[in-house]
């Protein structure tokens, strides 16, 4: 016997990738239902070999569904999310709406997969911001043998992260560049992301840090440990898939970088590539598809005590939201639900 699944958002890009990564890790599914706004009813999805044509999200009746999969927006998640979750199917959620309230467990498996059997004040869980998602999975266990105090972390986000506008946007700036007349001026990005880099991703907060920003020192104290101190810069790059992070961390102990190398080489999610030639790193072309985060330039940081510096890579709609939502799931259902 396997599970009722409801995609929620199962046209976008992260919606898309839940339904294939459900299919290709074959997780137990007995039915399943790809959701959408009523503008796009009856659009085609593919999920393995099959085909799904999407139905009413306003009217579906939750009743008698194990898990729904959430990939829309914070303001509608408002709204359905209750309402499936009251109808007693567990929501995963992938928006930012859950994500800092006491009562919902954020959850990344490879890191915190105890915390969810909190699931229940709400029936709800959340899933992280993708440029958390990936951090934390090289974090936890370089925190667990060393303690991390601090982490400064600058980002190189692709804009598939800003959905499908993000993506057409990037691609249409692109050639506007080389034809004239057809120059795209910026929409949903604040300026030029062709051939440019954009400090700024999400709202301004009063403090001048971004939204963004904000989330990956939120989300790394609830998800790893409440004492790490982290800073941020997030910078929006013209990458399609992939976000990259250059991550210095200084801890408690000393680690060394070859120990380090290690410890991740067998960590659970993590694939190490770190051979000090040329093109032994990983870049965000090459991690598109993969349900690794990739880390490389492990080194030292002989600037402070004990500090070493990493390059971590990872598909921002894989890991960064749909694979850790579809890991969220097969945890739910092999610790408590227990139907597969
Ligand atoms: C970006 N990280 O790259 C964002 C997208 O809170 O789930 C995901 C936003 C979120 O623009």
């Amino acid at each position: 016997m396997g599970y009722k699944i409801a995609v929620v958002g199962a046209t976008g890009n992260v919606g898309r990738e839940m339904l294939a990564i459900l299919a290709e890790r074959e997780f137990p599914v007995d039915e399943i239902v790809a959701l959408a706004s009523r503008r796009s009813l009856g659009t085609e999805i593919s999920f393995g070999d099959r085909t799904l044509k999407t139905q009413d999200l306003e009217q579906f009746d939750f009743t008698g569904w194990d898990i729904a999969l959430f990939a829309i927006g914070s303001d509608a998640t408002k709204t359905y999310a209750p309402k499936a979750a009251k109808a007693g199917c567990v929501v995963i959620d992938n928006s930012s709406l859950y994500r800092y309230d006491p009562d919902v467990p954020l959850i990344v498996p490879e890191v915190n997969a105890d915390a969810i059997e909190g699931y229940s004040k709400k029936n709800i869980i959340a899933n992280p911001n993708c440029s958390t998602a990936q951090m934390v999975v090289a974090l936890k266990p370089l925190h667990d043998r060393a303690r991390i105090k601090r982490v400064v972390v600058s980002t190189y986000q692709a804009v598939s992260g800003a959905g499908k506008e993000g993506v057409d946007e990037l691609w249409n700036q692109t050639k506007g560049v080389y034809v004239p007349g057809q120059e795209v001026e910026p929409e949903k990005f604040q300026k030029q992301i062709a051939f440019n880099v954009i400090p700024h991703i999400d709202v301004f907060m009063e403090d001048g840090q971004t939204k963004e920003e904000w989330k990956m020192v939120s989300e790394t104290k609830k998800i790893v440990d409440p004492s790490i101190k982290v800073t941020a810069t997030c910078v929006r790059v013209p990458v399609f898939v992939g976000h990259s992070e250059a991550v210095n961390l200084e801890f408690e102990d000393f680690l060394d970088e070859d120990e380090a190398r290690d410890i991740l080489r067998e960590a659970p999610g993590i694939m190490v590539v770190d051979k000090r030639e040329d093109g032994g790193y990983v870049t965000p072309v090459e991690c598109v598809g993969d349900f690794a985060t990739f880390v490389s330039r492990i080194r030292q940081d002989p600037t402070i005590e004990n500090g070493l510096n990493l390059w971590v890579v990872s598909d921002n709609l894989r890991k960064g939201a749909a694979l850790n939502a579809v890991q969220i799931a097969e945890v739910l259902g092999n610790r408590i639900l227990k139907k597969g």
